[in-house]
């Protein structure tokens, strides 16, 4: 396995869900980390967590940053500290899905949300920081897709438009960068028990944790855990794309609920 000490993995929408955990996995395999989100109090209480449990890391960097702020990422690399600045490792993890409406349904203030987070966002942070990957010859780019990325669904018509987007661009990134030494890897997770499904519902927990109702869903850490896997893969192997599903679901809406 390859050995990512010292590295510096920047990992977006640090501040909770997949992204807290990735950033957990990579404090504890000695990685540098610059954390993103836009909960600055969340990522402070994370950087002195792990900074704690793994006292020999450097310490996390926090960024408070919307990523729907295509000139504050702009701006980004040219302001990390130097220790933070060599960007080797990038987690574009940050998105959300905001409701079910339906394609004819669908309010456009949700849907600019969904397409400038999971889409514009991830691109901008490739544009940020690929340049660098490709100058110094070392680099690894890793996209959080989604199952939703692979098939669409009834009440899904924009969130998995942004993951199918996410999935061409990754497929396209990849021949892009194919003369290069840089990997890039997309992760397609099920159904993960996180805050998606409160931010989904708009806060309503008792209709989120419907979702999740008589199945064991994947949570965080299994997704961190492929997102480590990827990363830590010796450096000719670049995994392209794994789809993870929790074990009593067959598709995105297809599921067993068998308690
Ligand atoms: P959470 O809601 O638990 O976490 C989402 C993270 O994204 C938070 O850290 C949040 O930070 C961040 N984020 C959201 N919007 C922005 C923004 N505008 N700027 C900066 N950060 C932002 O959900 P998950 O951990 O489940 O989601 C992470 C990724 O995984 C998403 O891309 C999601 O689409 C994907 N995914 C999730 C699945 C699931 O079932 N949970 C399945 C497949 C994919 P903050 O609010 O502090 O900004
Ligand atoms: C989140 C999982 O349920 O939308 O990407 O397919 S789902």
């Amino acid at each position: 396995t390859l050995d990512i000490s010292g590295q510096v993995a920047l990992i977006t929408g640090a501040s909770a869900g997949i992204g807290e955990a990735c950033a957990w996995r990579f404090a504890e395999a000695g990685a540098v980390l610059v954390l993103i989100g836009r909960r600055t109090e969340r990522l402070a209480t994370l950087s002195a967590a792990l900074k704690e449990a793994y006292p020999s890391i450097v310490e996390p960097h926090c960024v408070t940053l919307d990523v729907q702020d295509v000139a504050a990422i702009e701006a980004l690399p040219a302001q990390l500290p130097p220790a933070y600045a060599n960007v080797n490792i990038l987690v574009n993890n940050a998105g959300l899905a905001l409701g079910v409406a339906g394609a004819a349904d669908n309010k456009m203030s949700d849907v600019a949300q969904m397409i400038s987070t999971n889409v514009t966002g991830l691109i901008a942070f490739c544009s940020a920081f690929l340049p660098g990957m490709r100058a110094r010859g070392s680099g690894h780019l890793i996209n959080i897709g989604s199952i939703a990325g692979h098939e669409a669904y009834a009440g899904g018509s924009v969130y998995c438009a942004t993951k199918y987007a996410v999935n061409a661009f990754t497929m396209a990134a990849r021949h892009d960068l194919v003369g290069t030494p840089i990997r890039v890897t997309a992760i397609s997770p099920g159904m993960v028990k996180t805050d998606f499904s409160v931010v989904r519902f708009g806060g309503d927990q008792a209709t989120a944790d419907k979702v999740y109702e008589d199945i064991e869903p994947l949570v965080a850490a299994d997704i961190a855990d492929n997102v480590m896997y990827a990363a830590t893969r010796p450096k000719h192997v670049q995994i392209a794309d794994l789809i993870v599903l929790a074990t009593n679901q067959a598709a995105a809406k297809v599921v067993a609920r068998v308690g």
